[in-house]
């Protein structure tokens, strides 16, 4: 190969490169732009990841809400954030389940030093709700918190 063939190629490997940033920075703004802009009606909680601890450690939203949670950890190690009823809460505390990308709502891994949101949808009807981290021994330090609802 010439040394001109292997220029050009390396050009355009580094403008594929650059192209993909490009599309990560704009899709990361619009991302960006839905968090800052909930849907009309959607209760926001922001809750910070501490020295493995949740602040603040309860929260009250409106019974039957759509709550958007935004999580910052603060920590150089990795989180999560599962909120929902005991079972939800004994599934995940026995479950091998590692990473959480947002499949289900109110669900999310939180790595290390980020931010990210989960929607979910408060039960219309009184119990026990929960929000903690099941990694292991977590939840047993006690990075867990309570959602009071109101009627
Ligand atoms: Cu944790």
């Amino acid at each position: 190969m010439t040394p001109s063939a292997t220029r050009s190629r390396r050009a355009r490997a580094v403008a594929a490169l650059v192209a993909a940033a490009a599309a990560a920075i704009l899709f990361g703004v619009a991302a960006a732009g839905g968090e800052d802009a909930p849907a009309a009606g959607t209760t926001m909680v922001e809750i910070t990841a501490h020295q493995s601890r949740f602040t603040p450690a309860s929260v009250t939203v409106p019974a039957g809400a759509t709550v958007r949670f935004v999580i910052h950890n603060l920590d150089p190690i990795d989180h999560e954030f599962i909120v929902g009823g005991p079972e939800v809460h004994r599934q995940h505390e026995v479950g091998r389940e590692a990473h959480h990308r947002g499949e289900l709502p109110g669900e999310i891994s939180v790595p290390a030093g980020a931010t990210v949101s989960t929607t979910w949808t408060a039960p219309s009807s009184p119990g026990p709700v929960t929000y903690a981290c099941h990694l292991p021994e977590h939840f047993a330090y006690g990075m867990a918190g309570v959602v009071h609802l109101t009627p």
